[in-house]
């Protein structure tokens, strides 16, 4: 006997994400990562198990943004500046493997925005708090400018600046919400960018805060 055929249920279809070129190499891809953002939550909260979040201690003072990283390549701040670890010097042991739920996401996300065979080696988790913010600055401590920088924002919104390849280059305001992901690279890749201070909220994935998962190649 064979089984019963299931049916299909006439669910409404999501709504499709949409691809929004900010700046040649600079694509917003809207709630690209929301229908996983159950999925990639339980994975924050496994790493963060491992490799607890921390606010770094930067040669200019303490980040307000908490972060910790998976994948062979972990980003940190110390007295003697920024750079790429294989270790945690929280824990002394390898930063979590990369996950394979984000770097499959990462990959798809980078396609999608036109960058084919994109393969991170690290992923930095940042972790909002009401107030936290990142002043602006470039991502500029990877080996090769080449590959693209994968971002996803999940839970509380945040307004994100962009600015030019100069610090003084104007700045646009651009709001990034839960699900967002946003791929820089070629000439978008040097581009100056910042986060305002998060508002303070309740998001039902996330409670208080926001995470921002960015995905690089940087060795
Ligand atoms: C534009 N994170 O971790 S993601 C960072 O929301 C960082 O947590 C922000 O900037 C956040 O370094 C912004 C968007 C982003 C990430 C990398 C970029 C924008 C970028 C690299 C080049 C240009
Ligand atoms: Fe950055």
């Amino acid at each position: 006997m064979t089984p019963p055929e299931i049916l299909e249920l006439a669910l409404p279809s999501p709504p499709r994400p949409e691809r929004i070129e900010l700046d040649v190499g600079a694509s917003v891809l809207t709630g690209y990562a929301a229908d996983r953002a159950a999925a990639l939550m339980a994975t924050i909260e496994a790493i963060s198990a491992a490799a607890p979040f921390r606010q770094m201690a930067t040669p200019g003072g303490r980040m307000s943004v908490a972060m910790t990283n998976c994948g062979s390549a972990g980003w940190i701040a110390d007295q003697r500046g920024y750079r790429y670890t294989a270790d945690d010097p929280l824990t002394g042991r390898r930063w979590p493997e990369m996950s394979e739920v984000f770097a499959t996401l990462a990959r798809e996300a980078a396609s999608t925005a036109g960058f084919e065979g994109f393969s991170p080696d690290g992923c930095l988790l940042n972790r909002y708090e009401p107030g936290s913010r990142l002043s602006l600055h470039q991502d500029r401590d990877e080996r090769d400018f080449g590959a693209p920088i994968v971002s996803v924002s999940l839970g509380l919104p945040a307004v994100f600046l962009w600015g030019g390849q100069e610090r003084a280059d104007r700045t646009r305001r651009i709001a990034l919400s839960h699900g967002d992901v946003v791929v820089w690279g070629g000439p978008a890749r040097m581009t100056f960018h910042g986060v305002q201070p998060l508002a303070a909220g309740v998001h039902p994935l996330t409670g208080a805060y926001r995470y921002n998962l960015t995905f690089r190649k940087a060795r």
